[in-house]
Formats: structure tokens, sequence, C-alpha cells
């Protein structure tokens, strides 16, 4: 009797492991991925952002009473950010429609070694003027021809 039951439970035991290895092989077949959309990447598109509203940035050096480049040429409508480089002494760089007149449309000033910078868009053609207002009469001036 006791060696029945014992029979019996270790018979109950090697089948509940039995069954119990089998589980997983039988209840779990060959994992199927789940629909993953393989095409799917990562945003790459490229970082080509055209710039309508290009700025042309123009360099002036100004040093020993003048400015270089002295003649500037910029189309209607054009924006042009000047950067403005003061190689041996306090200057500025000032801007009027035309010689003579009174009207400074922006004036930047810079010191020795310096560098200042302006952005200014010419709307209307026409022979523009810029100076140093401390060694114009030097000579430092020059010309921006906006034209078509
Ligand atoms: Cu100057």
């Amino acid at each position: 009797m006791r060696t029945r039951l014992v029979l019996l439970l270790v018979f109950v035991t090697i089948f509940a492991v039995a069954l119990a290895g089998c589980e997983p092989a039988v209840t779990e077949p060959t994992p199927v991925p789940p629909a993953e959309e393989p095409g799917v990447a990562p945003d790459v598109t490229p970082d080509e952002t055209p710039d309508p509203d290009e700025i042309r940035v123009i360099e002036v050096d100004a040093e020993d009473f003048e400015f270089s480049p002295n003649e500037i040429d910029v189309e209607v409508g054009e924006t042009v950010q000047f950067v403005l480089n003061s190689i041996d002494d306090t200057h500025t760089f000032t801007v009027t429609p035309s010689i003579g007149d009174p009207e400074v449309l922006f004036s930047i000033e810079v010191p020795a070694g310096g560098t200042e910078q302006v952005t200014w868009t010419f709307d209307q053609e026409g022979e523009y003027y810029f100076f140093c207002e401390f060694h114009e009469d030097e000579g430092m001036w020059g010309t921006i021809t906006v034209s078509e």
C-alpha cells in the first residue's frame, strides 16, 4: 500500500515535471515577430533648407583714413550685412542716401581692432554715400551704388 502511494507520487511528479517541461515547447510556437513594419526608418529628410532671403556679407576694412573697399555695388532690394573691421583707430561707418544728405540711414562706430556689423536692405536705387564721422575730411568716405 505504501509503495503504491510512493509510486503514484513519483509517477505524478514525473508526469507533472514532464508536462511542465513540455509546456513551453507546446504552447510557444516559433515566435513570430509582430508586424514591425521594416520599412519605417527614422526621419531622415535631408537638411537642405533653401534660403531665399540670403544676406550678402560685405567686409569693409577701415584703416589709414581709408575704407576698403570704398566702392560697393548693391542690387535694389538686396539685404547686405556690412562687417566693419577697424584696424588702427576708432572709425565710423556712416551711411547717407547721397553725398551731403544730412539724413543718416545708419551708423556704426568701431574702436581700433574691433569689429561691428549692421544689416541693411536697400529698397531704392541711388548713389549712397558712406563716411567716417571722424576722418571724412581726410578722405575717409566711399559710395554704395544701388541699382537694378
Ligand atoms: Cu575714421
